[in-house]
């Protein structure tokens, strides 16, 4: 027998920015690292994320269903399924055909619905595109990864209500507000959830939820939030969702990976615009004890 597993296929739907860490700049490699093989559908190529000054932009839209369509004729599996960042309906509409394409009865689907945070929605995106995402791609996921924000715009929950809750309530009345969220968002479709980014002072609370219900990581705030960490957040936990893990597993690999990269990026100074220096923990990912045996002492 083939000592050697071939390695799960993850098809991951984000733009491509050549600058700043972040969207497949990132969930590329970190997916490799992991074990697991991505495959990229570029939505829009530019030169730089859009935390600088200036940029220049390729949108990749129209090309996204012939690029689609050659992979159908190729006839290939996916094992999961990623998107991310997305910023026009026809981005959603092309990413939802894909799906429907592409999800079998074993895929897992992972849809982070960055579109917001702070309480605010991103510049250029309205009520409309959060119902049209919710419609689209919420509706098909199996697992979703809205920051608190996100999450309440999904829900309808008062994003200042929830966090009120984290200031001058109790954790358990937060606690409780997040466990009728979770709720919710699960009455929409996906059977994992989680939700990031509670701001609670020196750390950070994110919930997640599957079938043996609703569990709280918290994690200590390392340094600056930074472009990218959403992305490497995601593909850690898809990745090793692929592999077998649990997902209370996944999210505590990922909050531990992304803490360092944080750390060492403020040790050295690194600008926030430019993201964590993620090439510098890598290995933290790799499987090593899996290639020990070809390292000749
Ligand atoms: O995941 C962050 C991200 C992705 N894509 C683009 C961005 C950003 C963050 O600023 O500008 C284009």
């Amino acid at each position: 027998m083939n000592r050697h597993s071939i390695p799960k296929k993850i098809a991951v739907i984000n733009d491509l920015s050549g600058y700043g860490r972040c969207s497949l700049a990132v969930a590329v490699p970190v997916i490799s690292a992991l074990g697991v093989q991505a495959c990229p559908v570029p939505t829009a190529i530019l030169s730089n994320h859009t935390g600088f000054p200036s940029e220049y932009k390729y949108d990749f839209t129209d090309h996204m269903t012939p690029y689609m369509e050659a992979w159908e004729q190729l006839k290939i599996h996916f094992d999961g399924i990623l998107t991310g960042y997305m910023n026009y309906d026809a981005q959603v509409r092309a990413t939802a055909a894909f799906i429907s394409k592409f999800k079998k009865d074993d895929t897992v689907v992972f849809v982070d619905p960055a579109m917001a945070d702070h309480g605010r929605l991103y510049r250029g995106f309205s009520m409309d595109y959060v119902n049209y995402v919710k419609d689209r791609l919420i509706k098909q996921a199996t697992v979703i990864k809205p920051n608190i924000t996100e999450a309440c715009l999904l829900t309808g929950y008062d994003y200042n209500e929830v966090v009120e809750a984290t200031g001058d309530h109790t954790m358990r009345r937060l606690k409780s507000c997040l466990i009728n969220i979770i709720g919710e968002l699960k009455e929409l479709g996906p059977t994992d959830i989680v939700i990031t980014g509670v701001d609670r002072g020196e750390r950070i609370l994110n919930t997640l939820a599957d079938e043996n219900g609703v569990r709280f990581i918290s994690v200590k705030k390392t340094g600056h939030n930074r472009p990218g960490t959403g992305d490497i957040f995601s593909s850690i936990v898809a990745s090793s969702l692929l592999l077998g893990m649990s997902l209370e597993h996944a999210v505590r690999k990922a909050c531990d990976f992304i803490a360092v990269a944080i750390a060492i990026s403020e040790e050295a100074g690194t600008p926030v615009a430019e993201g964590v220096m993620f090439e510098k923990v890598m290995s933290r990912l790799s499987a090593t004890a899996d290639q020990a045996k070809y390292i000749r002492r």
